[in-house]
């Protein structure tokens, strides 16, 4: 049995997660549930809310998708995915701006929120555009959004930004296009997609 079981569904956040974990190289067991049991006492005993993913390790529990994707990061240093400590200015920045603003106003628009001039002051993203201008800057000034190398960040970073433009949540920006193929052919983000497509297609 793996010291690490990765609690998911193959059409949730938790596809991020297991690109994550298909990077880090290190065996874990799968337990997909489905939305109504993720409901049940069972599960909520593990994640309280009720939501996937989450994942244990060697006795710890962690969930958030970007907490997952930092943690494993450190947990499995042998996989070169966190930079060195003083190197993570823009890796912190763009995995807490991903995680925080560009998550809220993704969902506050699709719920049709739109913060108003007033608003925008304590609205953490703005407004949207201000939020869409961030990922730009993101992702135009090097080909990671750490820097030159591919990072944990971008595994956070890039999968919100591939899901939200495919799903037609986040408009496409030209400086997008590069930076998604970059991740596109990664084999361990060809790998999660394969397992979770099958798992859907099998209706869990
Ligand atoms: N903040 C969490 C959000 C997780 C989340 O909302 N997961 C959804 C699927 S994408 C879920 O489990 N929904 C089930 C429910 O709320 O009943 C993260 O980033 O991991």
């Amino acid at each position: 049995m793996s010291d690490l079981i990765f609690y998911t569904n193959p059409v949730s956040r938790g596809r991020v997660a297991r690109w994550m974990l298909e990077e880090i190289g290190h065996p874990y067991e799968t337990v997909v549930l489905t939305f109504e049991e993720m409901e049940r006492p069972g599960y909520r005993m593990i994640n309280p809310i009720g939501k996937v993913p989450a994942l244990t390790h060697e006795g710890k529990l962690i969930t958030e998708t970007a907490a997952i994707c930092a943690y494993l990061a450190d947990a499995c240093p042998e996989a070169g995915l966190a930079p060195k400590v003083r190197e993570r200015a823009n890796y912190y920045r763009w995995l807490f701006f991903m995680a925080g603003p560009g998550e809220a106003a993704v969902v506050d628009k699709l719920m049709g929120v739109a913060p108003s001039a007033e608003q925008r002051r304590f609205v953490g993203y703005g407004n949207f555009d201000a939020m869409m201008m961030m990922l730009e800057v993101a992702t135009t000034k090097h080909p990671y959004i750490a820097g030159d190398r591919f990072t944990a960040a971008d595994v956070y970073f890039g999968g919100q930004l591939i899901f939200g433009t495919e799903h037609g949540s986040m408009p496409e920006r030209p400086s997008f296009a590069a930076y998604k193929e970059r991740l596109v052919a990664r084999p361990a983000y060809l790998r999660a997609k394969s397992i979770d497509d099958a798992l859907a297609v099998d209706g869990r």
